[in-house]
């Protein structure tokens, strides 16, 4: 028996792949669901085997977006003293590359947790949205902020205060999404695109992720800087060496993780 109850877990090769698995609910992000995306995050993030995550849902919906039925008679204090979804942080606090794989229906919640992963790659059904107006509420696990960053401050507006949806080719458009392809074959696609990820080397790639990240808290210079104390770490890697001498040797690199 699977020691999950809401997502579903494999490994395909050096990928690591994270199945939302409530289509009752259209994979409504309850905490039980997201004690055990984290838990799952978590350990493939510390395994060496697996160099990228995929986290994904069903054809009809990524997440339709934190689960209602278990908010709606929650008190203010309720959701203070629990400190509502506050573990989701543990997620953005994974050092492993995580792909976002959305197929249909990234809403709420749904979006944002997409948006907490590092690539946002989009079936072309996919659709995206913040809707929480529609229910009295507006977003509360980092859409005001994540989707600002992504696509800039009148299109976060508008899609908040509206709470319409956006295809995937506009969240293309808009710097949501990084790629957007067929539904056909989707969910293999996307698992190719962390498995090219995953053949690099895992620490180099931690790093890398690190610095981008650096541009969303720190100032230019700073970040700059964080960057290449990071750059200069990556020549303590056997990766490194292994990366430029097969380079200058006209081979494939065979990175180990060390
Ligand atoms: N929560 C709970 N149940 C859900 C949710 C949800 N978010 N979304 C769908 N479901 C359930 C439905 O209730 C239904 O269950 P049942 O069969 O028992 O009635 C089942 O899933 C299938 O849904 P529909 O019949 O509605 O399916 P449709 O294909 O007709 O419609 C939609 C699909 C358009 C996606 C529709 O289900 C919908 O609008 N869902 C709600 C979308 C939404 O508003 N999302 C935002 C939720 S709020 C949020 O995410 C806040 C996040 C911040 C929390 C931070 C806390 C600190």
């Amino acid at each position: 028996m699977s020691e999950y109850e809401n997502i579903l877990t494999e490994t395909r090769e050096r990928v690591g792949i994270i199945t939302l698995n409530r289509p009752k609910a259209l994979n409504a992000l309850n905490e039980a669901t997201m004690r055990e995306v984290v838990r799952a995050a978590r350990a493939f993030d510390a395994d060496p085997g697996v160099g990228a995550v995929v986290l994904t849902g069903s054809e009809k919906a990524f997440a339709a977006g934190a689960d209602i039925k278990e908010m709606a008679d929650k008190s203010s204090m309720d959701m203070y003293l629990a400190d509502w979804f506050a573990e989701w942080e543990q997620f953005t606090r994974l050092r492993i590359p995580v792909v976002a794989a959305v197929s249909g229906h990234a809403l709420g919640g749904g979006c944002e947790l997409a948006m907490m992963c590092d690539i946002v790659v989009a079936s072309e059904t996919a659709r995206f949205g913040q809707p929480e107006i529609n229910l009295g509420i507006f977003p509360g696990m980092g859409g005001s902020q994540r989707l600002t960053r992504a696509v800039g401050k009148s299109k976060a507006m508008d899609m908040i205060l509206t709470g319409r949806t956006m295809t995937a080719e506009e969240a293309e458009r808009a710097g949501l999404v990084s790629r957007v392809l067929p539904a056909e074959g989707f969910l293999d696609e996307a698992v190719a695109i962390a498995a090219t990820i995953a053949s690099k080397s895992k620490p180099v790639a931690m790093m890398a992720k690190e610095a981008v990240n650096a541009a969303f808290e720190m100032g230019l210079g700073q970040g700059v800087l964080f960057e290449r104390r990071l750059f200069h770490s990556a020549f303590a890697t056997k990766d490194q060496k292994e990366g430029m001498a097969a380079f200058v040797a006209k081979r494939d690199p065979e990175f180990t993780g060390e």
